[in-house]
């Protein structure tokens, strides 16, 4: 560190030049986030000072985290559940499976997850000494229940479904999946993390939520197509009880309890979240799904048009193209300034249709790639 500080111009200056080496989301069909929505930035910059792991000198903003699990609660079909923001993704699918891991008590415990899963559950297998058996998926990419039942056992504490997947945006057969959850009595946690704030603005309908008997706990992300700030996750369980298995005693604090896997934990983001939910309501969150919908179903025309057809036909924003020669397409595509992504099995051209897109840049997606095809 220098001896003596710069001056906040200068400090500035060397802000800038790290933000533009940054990558603006303009081209960018890879990320699961996006520009956030500008009122959630206002409530975040409100809200900046804020630490919810000391939520005792934090009432207000306390109380928009659990006005924010109330409104997902609502979307997710059971106004009573409970549960808090966490960072992401990650934490709330560990401390879901931490929940279930506690409750159970077996020695060797083990869940079964579908092989789409995403990569935060093995860290959670690692984390958490939890075996983590991976069940084979249908022609559609969705989970096999027939599969998932031949991989439980006695020491099966949990069931995972996808409610959006990470790769394909595929939605399991969650109702099959509580059926089989509850024959065995286990428990059943749902990753709709990116999925959550998607699945519900669809104009076909799904059910992957509390209105599904024996679904105990679902990972819903603000961060995501929320459209919130950075870090928001959420974690929401049916039932109250289920949160006592991550409480711990925090005896110098304001507050004489937490559940938090993180101590200090943004309350800037809890705001961000509740301003843009507020502000959005369902419909705004519909109009913006739609928007992005009809993005991707124009991608998905322009590459059939080139002959190129995607895996499944899009249930969400997220669609994986058979284009062949598929990393040679990629680095040309890349040094036109996209950003793609890939799956894994099969491999494939995976691209996320977010809402920092729009009609334009996906046309000269379209042309861009024909280019790279011919080239
Ligand atoms: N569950 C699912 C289904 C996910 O897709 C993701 C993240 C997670 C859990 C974990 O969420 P957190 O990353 O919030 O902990 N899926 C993307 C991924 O890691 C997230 C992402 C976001 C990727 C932005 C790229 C990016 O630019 O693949």
């Amino acid at each position: 560190m220098n001896q003596k500080g710069l001056s906040e111009k200068e400090v500035l200056a060397l802000l800038n030049n790290a933000r533009l080496k940054d990558t603006s989301y303009s081209k960018v069909l890879s990320a699961m986030c996006t520009r956030p929505h500008p009122i959630a930035v206002k409530a975040h910059m409100q809200f900046i000072e804020s630490n919810l792991g000391d939520f005792g000198l934090f009432p207000g903003t306390k109380e928009l985290e659990e006005k924010v699990i109330k409104l997902m609660g609502e979307l997710f079909c059971d106004q009573n559940a409970c549960g808090y923001i966490t960072t992401g993704g990650t934490e709330s699918n560990i401390q879901a499976l931490r929940t279930a891991r506690n409750l159970c008590n077996k020695q060797h415990p083990n869940i079964v997850v579908p092989s789409s899963a995403h990569f935060s559950f093995d860290k959670i297998a690692d984390i958490l000494g939890i075996e983590v058996r991976k069940a084979g998926l249908d022609g559609e990419f969705k989970v096999d229940p027939s599969l998932m039942e031949k991989l439980i056992d006695d020491n099966t504490i949990a069931l995972v479904g996808i409610a959006g997947s990470t790769e394909f945006g595929q939605i399991d057969p969650i109702d099959k999946l509580a059926s089989l959850a509850l024959s065995h009595d286990i428990f059943l946690h749902i990753d709709a993390a990116f999925g959550g704030f998607v699945i519900p603005f669809l104009d076909k309908k799904y059910e992957f939520d509390f209105s599904i008997r024996g679904v105990t706990s679902i990972t819903a992300d603000p961060h995501k197509m929320g459209m919130s700030t950075i870090p928001a996750g959420g974690l929401l369980f049916r039932d109250e009880a289920c949160l006592l298995p991550l409480q711990v005693d925090t005896p110098y604090l304001t507050i004489r309890k937490q559940h938090s896997l993180t101590g200090t934990r943004s309350g800037a983001a809890v705001a961000g979240a509740y301003a843009v939910m507020m502000h959005l309501g369902m419909e705004g969150y519909k109009k913006i799904v739609d928007r992005c919908m009809g993005m991707t179903y124009r991608l998905v025309e322009g590459a059939k048009d080139l002959d190129i057809r995607p895996f499944i036909d899009p249930v969400m924003n997220i669609v994986a193209l058979d284009v062949p020669e598929l990393e040679k397409v990629r680095k040309k595509l890349r040094e036109k300034g996209w950003f793609t992504s890939v799956t894994r099995n099969p491999r494939a051209m995976r691209l996320v249709i977010m809402p920092h897109l729009n009609e334009g840049i996906i046309e000269l997606f379209i042309s861009d790639l024909r280019d790279c095809l011919r080239s």
